[in-house]
């Protein structure tokens, strides 16, 4: 969602901050600038709005939310005051890649190391790149199997989308695939864009 004031023709509001109030009236998300996010850009090209200009005031937040009730509140920042518009959209259902932590359809290089952080998991001295779905919290729900061996082959609720052989370990072959997704470019600009891709080895393709 995003509340627009600098681009409006006339009369808009100079800076306008947006905030999404759950119905217990806590705020769930906030935005003030949105600053050129790539998260915002990537989602804002799915659901066919038109770009903002990356410096402007605008706001803009892109939120998972629990089904409920939940007010969208917009004011002017620093005392701003004018028309806004409120723009709520629904982003299609999509597969993303587990290194894509953040969702935003790209890998980027923080998410490359966590999966070079799996693959790099021993048992004693030997790498097995083996890995659990995570009992705690963590970035990306699956967790480093020290105990894994690389004789076994583990069955998991759910495997990471680089273990395209499904055996709870993440190979050198599959390590590349991410390095793949990763080096994707636009002209000479890493992006790191990739989709969902029916009949591949992991269910996607560089590129967008
Ligand atoms: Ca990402
Ligand atoms: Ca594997």
């Amino acid at each position: 969602m995003r509340a627009l004031g600098p681009s409006l023709s006339t009369g808009g509001l100079a800076d306008p901050r947006l905030e999404l109030v759950n119905s217990a009236g806590s705020v769930a998300a906030s935005n003030n600038d949105w600053a050129g996010d790539p998260a915002i850009t990537a989602a804002t090209t799915l659901v066919g709005a038109a770009q903002l200009e990356a410096t402007s005031k605008e706001s803009a937040l892109l939120k998972t939310v629990a089904p409920g009730s939940y007010t969208a509140l917009v004011t002017g920042a620093n005392s701003t005051t004018g028309r806004t518009r409120l723009e709520i959209y629904a982003l299609p259902a999509r597969e993303f890649h587990s290194a894509d932590v953040n969702r935003d359809g790209r890998v980027s290089l923080l998410e490359l190391t966590r999966v070079i952080e799996l693959y790099n998991v021993r048992n004693g001295t030997t790498r097995t790149g083996g890995y659990s779905v995570a009992t705690t919290s963590t970035e990306d729900g699956f967790s480093g199997a020290s105990e894994r061996t690389n004789a076994e082959t583990a069955t998991l609720a759910r495997y990471h989308s680089a273990d395209t052989n499904r055996d709870g370990r993440i190979a050198l072959l599959e390590l590349t695939r991410v390095i793949e997704l990763y080096n994707q470019r636009s002209g000479t600009t890493r992006t790191g864009q990739y989709k969902p891709q029916a009949g591949t080895e992991d269910g996607f393709s560089p590129g967008n």
